[in-house]
């Protein structure tokens, strides 16, 4: 026991690393959240050097008065909004402004108030009153700005948000992307240019998640990081909580299980609660009751904060041929997402948020990975919840170019990778980082890109394996040796050996075989799939019919069946809905190598994928109590 608290020490003393807080926004008897959601007034800045914006000082009035505004909903991509396909594929600055009228003794009781964006894609600038508060480099993750002393200027007037976001990538961006001009007059008119990117999604940009204003008392509760084990039946809350503004450095921890009854609690600033009797957080069909979780309730000394974390205590370990959670053997059947649905484009939409996660259950998929940068915090809430384990990506995709694996790269890289573990670290259902998504791996420069970033990557985060997902060959792969897990994605009789299904079996043994031999780590097969049209049909099967992506998927299948009692860890289909890409010569109206549709239908794979998932989970799992009952999910 003494062993493993010293062990659980270790971990925080590397985690420290990250110093300042990004605690998801929970309302307690400190804190009120106020949600900035629904209709904003909305401009693009379509100058020509799109900077007139700036040159103008649109932030300093309202935006209505500087040329003609739109409704635009928040959050939501704004590209599928209007029926204008200019904006529908603009690049450059566009604009958001709304007015909010704060409760006020949030003035007058002396609180913070934070703004905090959950996403904006990509590079945003934010003005209060048009005084810039605060900017921010990336999508898919969240920032804040303390806007307090800023509205306690003028208590009468209602405070102007102005937020600008541009999303044009470079090669130092994640993804990278490159912006060309065209300068051919004879073939392209005068400024033409167009973004180039290495990735196969729509890059869909405005304020993606949610925009909230918080409240916290001056002395407040900053970050909280959570490290779990267990021994026997006793849990370990290895817990670190900092807190600003207060004169005291005590605390008061307390651990409430779900029934709200205190099994532990301390006064210290960290510390290791010890938890008699512990209920595990399991994954979903490991388990009769998975995503068990408890709540942190913390407070500083005068109990003036108050904030409650939920917390799931679990174990994950790494061997060379198995994924451990809670010492048991882990595999995932799961599948691969996309941020991405029609007309909100990347924009969180609850909705279909619960829609997807009725589907995942209905497949009996325990897992997906968050393919190809880290989705919204409500989703990994529910994925805690719901025990369904996450791979969680960040936003490194693309990264083909040389150029990209330079220093101004790696620092941002590394910067990202900060701000997705101090987003994510107490998540019980993310059970590995992924950095990074087919960059070109073959690379030399990808030898100390890859080493750097998931040394860096383990130092912030000693409890969970890191990986990234290659596509290139086993021999070749420079960023092979520094993964924990193996994560391959490959196209088998669709982007080589077309129609051929029948050289599947033979190429995937051989894709296995040739990793691990050479590796000796644990494998999961990231992606495979082929793109099926929904209601299209021929048998035999031909390319683009259900019944080919059905065959892909069933010959597949009979590898890993051989491969899982070895050193084949799991599986994630490609994908599990149909998604929006750029146009091109390869995609219908976007990527349709979903199990079911955009709108959320089934293919004939997805009932392949069922059959299977539940069949997997019955060899390797304890079903739900309530899947031995006739009654629907
Ligand atoms: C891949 C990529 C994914 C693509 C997929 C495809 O390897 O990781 O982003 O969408 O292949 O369908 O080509």
């Amino acid at each position: 026991m003494m062993l493993r608290v010293l062990w659980l020490f270790a971990a925080f003393d590397a985690a420290l690393l990250l110093d300042t807080g990004m605690l998801f926004p929970r309302e307690s008897s400190s804190r009120e959240v106020k949600a900035l959601n629904g209709l904003w007034a909305f401009r693009a800045d379509r100058s020509p050097n799109r900077n007139q914006g700036f040159e103008r000082a649109w932030y300093k009035s309202s935006l209505a008065e500087t040329g003609p505004v739109i409704d635009m909903p928040v959050p939501a991509s704004y590209n599928d909004i209007t029926q204008d396909a200019t904006l529908r594929d603009f690049i450059g600055w566009v604009w958001y402004e709304r007015e909010v009228t704060v409760p006020a003794r949030w003035i007058t009781d002396g609180l913070r108030v934070v703004l905090r964006v959950g996403s904006a894609h990509y590079y945003s600038v934010v003005w209060v009153n048009g005084v810039k508060v605060t900017e921010h480099e990336g999508g898919h993750l969240p920032f804040e700005a303390e806007i307090g002393t800023l509205l306690r200027e003028d208590p009468t007037m209602p405070c102007r948000i102005t937020i600008a976001v541009n999303n044009t990538l470079t090669l130092q961006t994640l993804p990278p992307g490159t912006i060309q001009y065209m300068n051919d007059r004879t073939r392209y008119p005068d400024g033409f240019f167009v973004q180039n990117i290495n990735f196969d999604f729509f890059n869909y940009a405005g304020i993606h998640r949610p925009v909230l204003l918080y409240t916290t008392p001056k002395a407040y509760v900053d970050d909280i990081t959570v490290v779990t084990d267990f021994l026997d039946n006793t849990g370990l809350v290895r817990y670190n909580v900092s807190v600003q503004g207060a004169s005291s450095a005590t605390v008061k921890v307390t651990l409430m299980d779900k029934g709200g009854h205190c099994v532990a609690s301390s006064t210290e600033p960290s510390g290791v609660l010890k938890v008699v009797d512990v209920s595990l957080w399991w994954p979903y069909l490991m388990h009769e009751s998975p995503g068990y979780l408890y709540s942190l309730e913390v407070t500083d000394s005068e109990s003036i904060d108050v904030y409650a974390l939920p917390v799931g205590i679990r174990t994950i370990n790494v061997t060379s041929t198995q994924f451990l959670i809670n010492n048991k053997p882990f595999y995932f059947h799961g599948v691969n997402k996309h941020e991405d649905a029609d007309i909100r484009g990347k924009g969180l939409d609850w909705p279909l948020v619960v829609k997807d996660f009725n589907l995942i259950k209905w497949l009996g998929a325990n897992s997906f990975r968050t393919s190809h940068y880290p989705y919204a915090e409500e989703i990994l809430q529910m994925c805690d919840r719901h025990g369904i384990v996450v791979i969680d990506e960040s936003p490194g995709v693309g990264i083909k170019d040389i150029r990209s694996f330079g220093n101004a790269s790696l620092t941002h890289h590394l910067a990202v990778m900060d701000e997705l573990v101090r987003r994510d670290k107490n998540h019980p259902s993310v059970v590995m980082w992924s950095v990074a998504n087919e960059p070109a791996a073959e690379m030399n420069p990808a030898e100390y890109y890859f080493k750097t970033l998931i040394t860096h990557t383990k130092a912030l985060d000693p409890t969970r394996p890191v990986t990234y997902v290659t596509y290139s060959n086993y021999a070749r792969d420079k960023g092979a040796p520094f993964v924990d897990v193996i994560c391959i994605n490959s196209y088998f009789s669709w982007y080589h050996d077309q129609g051929h299904l029948e050289v599947i079996p033979l190429q995937l043994n051989t894709q296995f075989e040739d990793w691990y031999g050479k590796y000796k780590k644990p494998i999961i097969q990231s992606e495979y799939g082929a793109d099926a049209v929904a209601g299209l049909h021929n048998d035999p099967p031909v390319m683009f019919t259900e019944e080919y992506q059905k065959e892909v998927l069933q010959n597949y299948h009979s590898v890993f069946d051989q491969k899982r009692k070895k050193y084949v860890i799991g599986e994630l289909i490609w994908n599990f809905a149909d998604f929006m890409t750029t146009q091109g010569i390869l995609r219908v109206v976007g990527n349709k190598k979903g199990i079911f549709t955009r709108q959320r239908q089934p293919k004939a794979a997805a009932f392949i994928l069922k059959e299977r998932y539940w069949r997997l989970a019955n060899e390797t799992g304890t079903l739900p109590l309530w899947t031995k009952y006739p009654c629907p999910l």
